[in-house]
């Protein structure tokens, strides 16, 4: 048996026994090791072929784990994704990471939004929503790791705020955290991509520590999986369709009523009562806007879904083929409804209008004051 060493990508233990198993590599390789920087073959295969193996943690697993948080004394850095707020906050965080912790939180993926959005409206939004979910923060940061934004300001408050304590970096699986701990590692040894970092949901599989000085470390922890977040019910090869890469490019529609537009075939609305108005879509440049008669909608699904109304694909339609109907009367003027995962609409105009969404009820949807 190996002492513990674990892999430098994910955070998982290292064995040589079982190469079918997570955290496997051979024994030649482990025992050529000398700066103790070996990565397992789950992260070999990620970095250079962009290919996923199953693994064997479950949801429950990844909890465990980042509930032995609660009685650490570190500051807590919980990320989220900013195009998907709602998709990959975690509701229980401060029972996860126990109360009365100081938060920092850092909204990521900002590059995503369009140029437009106005980046003091975000951070006032968000310290709304903090009030309203009764949660403390120490301070909020707007930063897209990828495009290395915001990054030095984060580093500098991290280290102001930890007060000389650890610091763990926690949020919901694929909003960025291992890609943000690299940038941070860069910063200070200009070594690059030291952790493993993928498109896919539950990348990270352990904590992965770096020492900040002589006493103290920063942590990279696995995500959290929400089952409430449209990526958990798309394939692999979907989720790099739906998940947006680039600027959002806003998209609007002039519609009258009784006229509906179809997300692929992950959902529609349909705009059922009110005067001709115009709608924005914010969704993944890649996602097919499909507009149609509503009395035609229902028919269309059912011929369609799978093929012009697509993804999700015939192979992978999962949840999609039970949609379910959310009706919402829009009165306020510059109203998002939100598809968590998927994007938003913004309701334009101050006509007031009937709305309804047809999407699985698995997928959380709601309307906010627009964002932009
Ligand atoms: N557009 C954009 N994408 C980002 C940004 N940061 C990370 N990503 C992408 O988001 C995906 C997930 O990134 P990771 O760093 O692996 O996310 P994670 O939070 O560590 O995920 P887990 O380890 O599964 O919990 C990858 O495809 C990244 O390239 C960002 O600032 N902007
Ligand atoms: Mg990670």
């Amino acid at each position: 048996m190996l002492g513990r060493i674990q892999c430098i990508g994910c955070g998982i233990e290292i064995q040589t026994e079982d190469s079918t198993k997570q955290g496997y590599l051979p024994k030649s390789v482990v025992e050529k090791n000398i700066e103790n920087s070996l990565i397992c073959k789950r992260c070999f295969r990620l970095k250079h072929h962009n290919e996923i193996s199953d693994i064997e943690l479950g949801a429950e697993d990844f909890y465990q784990l980042i509930r032995s948080l609660s009685t650490k004394n570190a500051l807590i850095v919980k990320v989220v994704d900013i195009f998907d707020f709602s998709g990959s906050w975690i509701e229980d965080v401060t029972d996860i990471v126990g109360k009365n912790k100081d938060i920092v939180l850092v909204a990521n993926k900002i590059d995503l939004l369009p140029k437009s959005v106005k980046e003091n409206k975000i951070k006032q939004w968000l310290f709304k929503m903090m009030k309203q979910k009764g949660i403390k923060v120490k301070d909020i940061l707007l930063i897209s790791a990828i495009k290395n934004q915001g990054i030095d300001e984060l580093a500098s408050r991290i280290d102001y705020l930890r007060e000389g304590k650890d610091v763990y970096i926690v949020g919901a699986t694929n909003v960025g955290k291992s890609t943000l701990i690299n940038k941070l590692i860069e910063l200070t040894s200009g070594d690059k991509n030291v952790i493993t970092t993928s498109h896919f949901p539950g990348t990270t599989l352990g904590m992965i520590e770096i020492p900040l000085d002589s006493k103290t470390s920063i942590f990279d922890t696995p995500g959290i999986i929400l089952d409430y977040d449209i990526s958990h019910y798309l394939n692999a090869n979907t989720l790099k369709l739906v998940l947006p890469k680039k600027e959002i490019k806003a998209r609007v529609f002039q519609l009258n009523a009784e006229q509906s537009i179809f997300f692929g075939g992950m959902c529609r609305m349909d705009f059922v009562e009110g005067d001709r108005q115009s709608f924005t879509i914010y969704a993944s440049n890649q996602i097919d806007l499909h507009r149609t008669k509503l009395e035609n909608a229902d028919n269309l699904f059912e011929k369609h879904l799978g093929e012009l109304l697509s993804p999700p694909f015939k192979d992978d339609l999962s949840i999609f083929s039970n949609p379910e109907k959310r009706s919402f009367d829009i009165t306020a003027r510059k109203t998002d409804i939100v598809i968590s995962g998927l994007g938003w609409i913004t309701v334009n105009s101050d006509l007031g209008c009937k709305i309804n969404i047809v999407t699985p009820k698995e997928i959380e949807v709601f309307t906010r004051e627009s964002i932009i």
